[in-house]
């Protein structure tokens, strides 16, 4: 198992370094080992630092250092990553590899998760993704202006945005704390402060500036060595920004946003786990374009209604139900016409468990031109 020889990769500390505990997974190795029919002494622990279309880049022990390797699924796990999208390695996971070519190893099976972070794919139904996995800490940033350095703004604040990440972090065991950023641009912060500390506990809310560089202390004390960090939000928060100051260094690229609108500009296009020099690992992550809400309870009728679920992620509220509710998105598009009056209300009939509607009916006949005339 030679490294990658990439001169850009520097050699990496051991895995010990990235959160892998021998003596806390031996019982699930062994378990792995035998449900695969894997051999035990050619066979070693990594974990994913980052997800590529050949495999997932990984962490490997070599001699006393680690080392980047690429892994790449076995048939088996293949088997099995098409039965359930929740076997897809994702970053943060620890793995089981056995050796194949040079800087590359074969990824036979994913130990078990102790966190995750999952959601619905964006415009794909709902098949659930998990984003990153043996997470402690989600920090979830939220810009109080919209532009980036210089220019005010309206900003990123939405709490029943913030509500729908504190049920998908704590539903998946982890830790949410969350941290306002550009609070230099913005000149209600103390308020909305106030507002965000009725959503979590008081102590788990920060204000920041990034760019200035203050409010940044009293979060890196959140994060430990050894554990493992995940920073969410939109695109153009500045969670690049963030890891870059508590690297020290450029470790991550921070972007601009855009003039006209504010919006980011998705600067960051892949989740990555990164190392910190005391020891703390960070996993950097893409801005969300749609934080959906994914539940075992939920699917059954996102399934059927893919459109109201999407839609009701825009509603103000996160449990909106889409009666009399102010800022109700599914309601708006009902008006507009863009969402026929009858799907909202056979919606709301499977919700409140009167009528089970048949799978596929009456779904807007556009949708389906060739079938049956009436
Ligand atoms: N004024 C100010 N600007 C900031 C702050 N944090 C980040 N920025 C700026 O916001 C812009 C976007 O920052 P990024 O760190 O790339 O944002 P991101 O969340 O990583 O965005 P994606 O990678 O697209 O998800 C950059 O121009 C940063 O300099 C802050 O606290 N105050
Ligand atoms: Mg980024
Ligand atoms: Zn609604």
């Amino acid at each position: 198992m030679t490294p990658v020889s990439d001169p850009a990769v520097p050699p990496h500390a051991p895995l010990a370094d990235y959160g892998y505990a021998p003596a806390r997974f031996a019982d699930d190795f062994a378990a792995l080992c035998t449900e695969y029919g894997l051999d035990a002494a050619q066979v070693r622990p990594a974990r994913v630092l980052s997800m590529h279309y050949g495999g997932a880049f990984v962490v490997v022990d070599d001699g006393d250092q680690g080392a980047r390797m690429l892994a790449k699924a076995s048939g088996v796990h293949r088997k099995s990553m098409r039965e359930d999208a929740r076997n897809t390695p994702a970053v943060g996971d620890f793995v089981v590899v056995s050796p194949a070519t040079e800087g590359e190893v074969v990824l036979e099976a994913i130990l078990p998760r102790r966190t995750m972070l999952v959601r619905k794919a964006a415009g794909e139904g709902v098949v659930p993704q998990v984003l990153v996995a043996n997470v402690d800490l989600v920090v979830i940033v939220t810009a109080l202006a919209g532009p980036g350095e210089g220019s005010a703004g309206t900003g990123d604040w939405n709490a029943a945005r913030i509500e729908r990440y504190l049920r998908i972090v704590r539903e998946g065991g982890a830790t949410p704390v969350l941290v306002l950023s550009k609070a230099d641009l913005c000149e209600d912060r103390e308020a909305i402060l106030e507002e965000a500390r009725t959503l979590l506990p008081p102590e788990d809310v920060y204000l920041a500036s990034f760019t200035e560089g203050w409010g940044i202390e009293a979060l890196t004390e959140r994060l430990k060595r050894g554990e493992t960090t995940a920073f969410v939000g939109s695109s153009g928060v500045g969670k690049s920004t963030l890891l870059n100051r508590l690297a020290g260094s450029e470790l991550a690229r921070a972007g601009a946003v855009r003039e006209k609108d504010g919006k980011g500009r998705h600067t960051t296009t892949h989740r990555e786990l990164f190392r910190l020099d005391g020891g703390a690992l960070v996993i950097d992550t893409p801005g969300m374009r749609e934080v959906g809400l994914y539940s075992e309870d939920d699917e059954h009728l996102a399934r059927q209604f893919p459109e109201i679920a999407e839609l009701a992620a825009e509603c103000r509220y996160s449990d909106c139900k889409h009666g009399d509710e102010p800022g109700c998105a599914v309601r708006v598009a009902v008006g507009k016409k863009k969402l026929p009056k009858g799907r909202l209300e056979a919606f709301v009939k499977a919700r409140d468990g009167l009528v089970r509607p048949p799978p596929g009916s009456k779904k807007t006949s556009k949708n389906n031109p060739k079938k049956g005339k009436g």
